[in-house]
């Protein structure tokens, strides 16, 4: 089924992967360029090998969607998966007089007493982001990152392209078209962002009444970050082709640097070790028209009983 395209991803780059050196200073194991195909009328590619929570990746993709780049939104949610890149920005920032947090994300996995601390001031960092709207605005802020991208691309005419609300009515008029792409890397904007797009642009096909979708990611953290990327674009898939009264057809996920963490290698010899269950299904709430009115209680997986979740650092 479709999740034996990821497995094999896995099993790839652990076979054939070259060692390189990486920004985060954990060191990886890569390869360059990369291809995987789901037929998304095969089931909802959200893994089963490992428990992958659907609810963080409804909430973000409804965050982008929203065109919101601060990360209380998603704390709202209980979604603390940006966390680490606004606080990066906060323990650098001139405002910032607490202990010193320099290299917070490799200290905190080998040195326990540094990583209590770094947990309380996490704590503190993120009630202040959930309740001052002045800390909020300064400091949960991710900069121009893709929501901002896909909604308010700005011109130098000094206006805004909204790119998604442009697409998805180019793919009722004219779905034929060859030109249905949405860009989340702006060089101009690539300063002001906490990290620069991994999910660069996607582009929509559609053909028999079916919407595909591709992705081009350049960067992939094969085990922390795919499984999220692939059931996040799939999920945005179908929320197009509902509001366009379309069937979905596949999601292709195409890779630049895709790349194992060091420190994820046990993980994924575990992962591999299972079994793959069936695939889960999306429903989409029927009363919601438009892919701009979806809550997160529209959109619900049904099915999935994965194996147990498996733990990982993330590199920072
Ligand atoms: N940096 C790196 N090094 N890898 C990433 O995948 C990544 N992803 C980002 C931002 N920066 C990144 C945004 N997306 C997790 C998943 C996706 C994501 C960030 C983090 C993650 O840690 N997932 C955990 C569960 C987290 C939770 O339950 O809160 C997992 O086990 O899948
Ligand atoms: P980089 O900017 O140095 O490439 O680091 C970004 C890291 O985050 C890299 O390991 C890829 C990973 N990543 C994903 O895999 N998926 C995502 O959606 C995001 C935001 C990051």
């Amino acid at each position: 089924n479709n999740e034996q395209a990821y497995l094999k991803l896995l099993r790839d780059v652990l076979a054939s992967g070259t060692k390189k050196e990486d920004r985060t200073g954990t060191g990886t194991i890569s390869t360059f360029g990369y291809q995987m195909r789901f037929d998304l009328r095969e089931g909802f590619p959200l893994m089963t090998t490992k428990r992958v929570p659907f609810r963080l990746i409804a909430s973000e993709l409804l965050w982008f969607i929203k065109g919101d780049t601060n990360i209380r939104y998603l704390l709202q949610n209980n979604n603390n998966i940006w966390n680490e890149w606004a606080f990066k920005r906060w323990i650098e920032s001139s405002a910032y007089t607490g202990p010193d947090m320099t290299n917070f994300g490799l200290r905190s996995q080998t040195d326990e007493a540094f990583n209590a601390l770094y947990e309380e001031q996490m704590e503190v960092f993120k009630r202040n982001v959930l309740e001052d709207d002045a800390f909020a605005s300064a400091f949960g802020e991710l900069g121009d990152v893709y929501g901002k991208q896909w909604r308010q691309w700005k011109t130098t005419q000094g206006e805004t392209i909204d790119q998604l609300k442009d697409v998805i009515d180019t793919i009722k008029r004219n779905p034929d078209s060859r030109r249905l792409i949405v860009s989340a890397w702006n060089p101009e904007d690539i300063p002001t962002m906490a990290l620069p797009p991994c999910h660069t642009m996607f582009q929509f096909y559609v053909a028999d009444g079916k919407l595909s979708c591709q992705l081009y990611q350049r960067s992939a953290d094969i085990f922390l970050g795919i499984p999220f990327n692939i059931a996040s674009y799939a999920l945005l898939t179908h929320m197009i082709a509902h509001e366009c009264g379309l069937e979905v057809g596949e999601f292709i996920h195409t890779l630049g640097d895709a790349h194992i963490y060091s420190n994820h290698i046990e993980q994924i010899e575990l992962q591999l070790s299972r079994e793959p269950f069936e695939l889960p299904r999306l429903s989409l709430n029927p009363d919601k028209k438009s892919i701009f009115d979806f809550e997160v209680a529209d959109l619900k997986i049904e099915g999935y009983n994965p194996h147990a979740p498996i733990k990982a650092p993330v590199a920072v």
